[in-house]
């Protein structure tokens, strides 16, 4: 018999969102008549709009031609890489330091490759829960120690009311990787260009890698607010970005992203890191489907990005409606100006609590913060991706029942 990779036996809990999805379906059974709404997962409602969808429509019809099929293309069409580095950071990255992927989850697990077990992590606290739990999966951190307390090896930085959501930077340990979300899941913070300009600082000086998930990117509206990490000039020293087509263009079934690994990025050695990285992908990833491809493409041609903004002004619609009910409860609550998240304080209460009441008394779906970290106790996540008719009742109910 073979024993069991003893770095799985850490993970305390199964995976936060089919924990999430097991309640609702126990819920349901014994409510049958209950008709339950999702604030929970972040999962996309809307339909593809019709510029991008031709596109993914377009790729399939053309596999099916003598000219126009395509088999592997392990780092992405070239085409499509131009486009990314024009379309979101200026045209300043050639396209080998731009890599196709599967979306922006697949590859912050496979991230971890680089930089293998002796690895020290830090993340926001609250935070995606992959990174802490891919970092369990790769040996880079032990057990959780105390029951709500996090995992060991892990720096968590707590993000919080009195610290605007943006963590002290002294926290920071030499030497490790710092996984930075911003718009940030859950919270709805954005960071602004001083904190970034500090955060990117704070990681040279103290020898860090920053692997920043710009997965909603595209729902910032403020022109003041950064959207890429590059737009600190001295990132590309020091940051990885990784960002997908899931929320802002409906492709979360689809599944496309891409990665930003400069070749200016070195480990401590002086190696390239974007070497290893084609290294890694040539070996254990085969690129992305040719039919998303061509879908992205159509995403960010002119009619494309129209579409992505009719999209994303579509959730933030939601969001707005969402926080407005929240408040009128007269909850604390932040984001959804820039974010498709909103994160509302639940005071002195315990979340998994809060979100049974939630399921109860208004057949809601949220997502406790805990979930996401110790310094998410209290909270609870709305998600904005839903029907309109369906987050219109949900504020009824919330404003109503709760
Ligand atoms: N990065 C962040 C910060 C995310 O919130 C999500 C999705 C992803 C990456 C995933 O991007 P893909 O390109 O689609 O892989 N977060 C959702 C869905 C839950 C999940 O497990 O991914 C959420 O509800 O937080």
């Amino acid at each position: 018999m073979i024993a069991r990779n003893p770095y799985i036996a850490n993970l305390k809990a199964g995976y936060l969102f089919p924990e999430i999805a097991k309640r609702r379906r126990e819920y349901a059974a014994s409510n049958p008549g209950a008709k339950i709404i999702s604030l929970g997962v972040g999962n996309t409602t809307e339909p593809i709009l019709p510029h991008t969808n031709a596109g993914l429509a377009e790729g399939a019809r053309k596999l099916g031609t003598a000219e126009g099929y395509s088999g592997y293309q392990d780092e992405g069409l070239a085409s499509l890489r131009e486009k990314i580095s024009s379309v979101f950071y200026s045209g300043k990255f050639a396209i080998d330091e731009i890599f196709i992927s599967d979306g922006a989850k697949c590859d912050i697990g496979r991230l971890q490759l680089l930089f293998g077990s002796g690895v020290k992590a830090a993340v926001q606290d609250p935070s995606y829960p992959v990174y802490v739990d891919g970092s369990v999966i790769a040996g880079a951190a032990g057990p959780v120690s105390a029951e709500g307390a996090g995992y060991s090896g892990i720096t968590y930085l707590p993000c919080t009311a009195q610290n605007g959501f943006f963590p002290d930077l002294d926290l920071i340990p030499q030497n490790c990787l710092i996984y930075f979300c911003s718009p940030n899941n859950p919270t709805g913070a954005v960071a602004n260009r001083g904190q970034l300009s500090a955060l990117v600082d704070a990681a040279i000086s103290k020898g860090c890698i920053i692997v920043f998930d710009a997965a909603y990117s595209e729902f910032i509206r403020d022109p003041e607010l950064p959207k890429s990490i590059y737009e600190i000039e001295k990132a590309v020293q020091c940051s990885i970005e990784v960002n997908s087509f899931s929320k802002p263009a409906g492709f979360t079934g689809v599944r496309l992203g891409w990665s930003v690994i400069p070749k200016a990025l070195k480990y401590s050695g002086g190696e390239s890191i974007n070497a290893d990285w084609g290294r890694i992908m040539g070996t254990i990833f085969n690129g992305a489907s040719n039919i998303a491809q061509a879908g992205g493409l159509a995403a960010l041609d002119d009619e494309g990005l129209k579409e992505m903004r009719e999209l994303t002004d579509f959730y933030l619609g939601n969001a707005r409606l969402i926080r407005d009910a929240l408040q009128k409860l007269g909850l604390n609550c932040i984001g959804g100006d820039n974010s498709p998240y909103i994160w509302a304080h639940f005071l002195g209460r315990d979340s998994w609590e809060v979100f049974s009441e939630i399921l109860e008394k208004c057949q809601i779906v949220t997502t406790p913060g805990a979930g996401f970290g110790p310094a998410g106790q209290g909270f609870i996540r709305f998600s904005a991706f839903g029907h309109r008719a369906d987050i219109e009742e949900a504020c009824v109910r919330l404003t109503s029942s709760l």
